[in-house]
């Protein structure tokens, strides 16, 4: 099944975190494309520094639960401190689709619930995906990267 990871990093050596988790992903699963990598304005909770995004494209025959325990393993190996909700962090991994499932259960939520309200998440996304559509609102990732500002999202 062909899925999306967004990563994000705002602790520590970004991009070594970002670069790691890649690899470590590439253990466990096929990548097809790697985007881009940007520095991003801290969403959520803005008193933080500023992230670095990047989206992944994978094919994989695990399961979407499976993934996501792949995806823990992986913040954990790279020391992902507990702290708080839209906090602070070395690495997030986030499922953002698995092929048209969705799954909406209280530890995972396919699509990514907040998939196209996060610029972090649309630019690098558009890079190596721009033709899936949103199966619950019915849009393509192009359409919706046309209709935001990228004005603040930076490619490094
Ligand atoms: N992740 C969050 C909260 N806010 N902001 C940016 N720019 N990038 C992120 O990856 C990010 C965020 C929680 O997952
Ligand atoms: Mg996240
Ligand atoms: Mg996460």
């Amino acid at each position: 099944m062909l899925s999306a990871i967004a990563l994000g990093s705002n602790v520590g050596n970004r991009i070594d975190n970002i670069k790691k988790a890649i690899d470590l992903l590439s253990e466990n699963v096929e990548i097809i494309k790697v985007s881009n990598i940007y520095e991003t304005e801290p969403w959520g909770y803005t008193e933080q520094d500023s992230f670095l995004n990047a989206c992944v494209l994978i094919n994989t025959e695990k399961k979407a639960e499976e993934l996501l325990e792949i995806c823990k393993k992986i913040e954990l190996e790279l020391k992902r401190q507990k702290r708080f909700k839209w906090g602070p962090r070395e690495i997030d991994l986030d499922i953002l689709y698995y092929g048209e499932l969705i799954i909406e259960k209280e530890y995972l939520n396919i699509p990514h619930k907040y998939m196209f309200e996060r610029d972090f998440v649309v630019v690098p996304l558009n890079d190596i995906s721009p033709n899936w559509k949103h199966p619950i609102y019915k849009k393509t990732v192009r359409e919706r990267y046309n209709e935001i500002d990228k004005s603040k999202i930076k490619i490094i």
